[in-house]
């Protein structure tokens, strides 16, 4: 069987890689729709070999679609996705519109793939920073009990779209001929300041709360506890973005609640973990970076030690693609595992 599909927001950064990834894991397309705003309708893309006309979303673009695959932000999908359930489709929504509402499963099918078979027509892809931990973290939760994670991140420019992108470009080129940084986006578009992000290191990805965290450090922790299952767990982040084009890595720190447990026992239940790469080999400098996963599916997990006072503590390094493990693949994962399952008609 083949399936009518639908990627909302298609020419974007996240899009590509939708488009990247239902293509090379060969996913039942019977028809393609990709959707965008006004400013993208009518561009040509393409995909398998055929020229598709991106067409401006509006409700009507849902009539038919079985699936429809959600990357153009969370106003876009608080405004169609209601409206593509109406017509029949179910929505794997990337964007923190849906994420925490109760009705809602949020998903990372290597943590809590079950959760899929509740949906009432919507599921949420997580926060790409929030996937990558949570899947090197399940092994740890499964095996040993968890109950604290501090996470330090070091985020690539991408999760912040093509505008961004193209800002860390131009501002690269500027500072290496000795011009001005001239700042218009970063950290988050719409802010009163903007700073730099060429050779720069900046402590805000999306705004502050109240509380003092900002957006994305309660993504991460507020979504870990969700698809982990455990309100209990204590979880704190900052977030950091830094001057690279792909791929999140973060510094994470996790209190086990079994006692006596040995960093080689860590790495074995990392290395049998699904969809986690082992590359920790210290005496031969090996272990992952934003680099050497860019264009990966995986996430991959290097420098496990444990912690020199805390006996349950340990320290492990995370990196993914953003754009792929932490956005599409995720995406076409669960797509991919409505299909399996038979969990697209409720
Ligand atoms: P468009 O190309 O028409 O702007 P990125 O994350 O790289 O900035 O991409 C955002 C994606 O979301 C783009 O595909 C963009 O389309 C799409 N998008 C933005 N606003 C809307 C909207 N109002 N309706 C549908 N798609 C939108
Ligand atoms: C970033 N994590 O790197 C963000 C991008 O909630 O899906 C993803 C935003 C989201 O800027």
């Amino acid at each position: 069987q083949r399936y009518n599909v639908a990627v909302v927001g298609a020419t974007g950064a996240v899009g590509a890689k939708m488009l990247e990834t239902l293509d090379k894991k060969n996913f039942p397309i019977n028809e393609l729709y990709l959707l965008s705003s006004k400013r993208s309708a009518g561009k040509e893309l393409e995909f398998q070999g055929k020229t598709y006309t991106v067409q401006e979303t509006t409700p009507e673009s849902f009539e038919g679609i079985d699936i429809a695959l959600f990357s153009a932000g969370g106003s876009v999908s608080k405004k169609f996705a209601p409206e593509a359930v109406k017509r029949g489709a179910v929505v794997v929504d990337n964007t923190s519109a849906y994420r925490m509402d109760p009705e809602v499963p949020l998903v990372v099918p290597e943590v809590n793939e079950a959760d899929i078979k509740t949906h009432n027509g919507i599921i949420a892809n997580p926060n790409c920073s929030t996937i990558q931990m949570v899947a090197a973290l399940k092994p740890i939760q499964d095996q040993f009990g968890m109950s604290r994670v501090i996470v330090s991140t070091y985020q690539a420019v991408s999760g912040a779209g093509n505008e961004a992108l193209d800002e860390l470009r131009t501002q690269s080129k500027a500072f290496l001929e000795g011009e001005n940084l001239e700042a218009e986006l970063l950290p988050v578009s719409g802010e009163k300041h903007h700073y730099p992000i060429a050779f720069n290191a900046l402590p805000q990805i999306d705004v502050f709360q109240e509380n003092g965290y900002t957006f994305e450090e309660m993504k991460m922790i507020n979504e870990t506890k969700k698809i982990m299952h455990d309100d209990k767990v204590h979880v704190a982040a900052t977030c950091v973005r830094l001057p690279f084009f792909t791929s999140h890595a973060e510094s994470v720190y996790v209190e086990v609640n079994k006692e006596g447990v040995t960093a080689d026992q860590f790495k074995s239940a990392i290395s049998n973990a699904e969809g986690i790469v082992l590359e920790d080999d210290p005496e031969n400098q090996v272990y992952p970076t934003p680099l050497s996963s860019a264009g990966k599916c995986d996430v991959f997990v290097g420098r496990i030690r444990k912690d020199l006072d805390n006996e349950k503590g340990f320290h492990l390094w995370v990196v993914s693609d953003n754009l792929l493990k932490g956005a599409a693949w995720n995406s076409v994962q669960i797509a991919e595992s409505l299909i399996k399952n038979n969990w697209l008609q409720k």
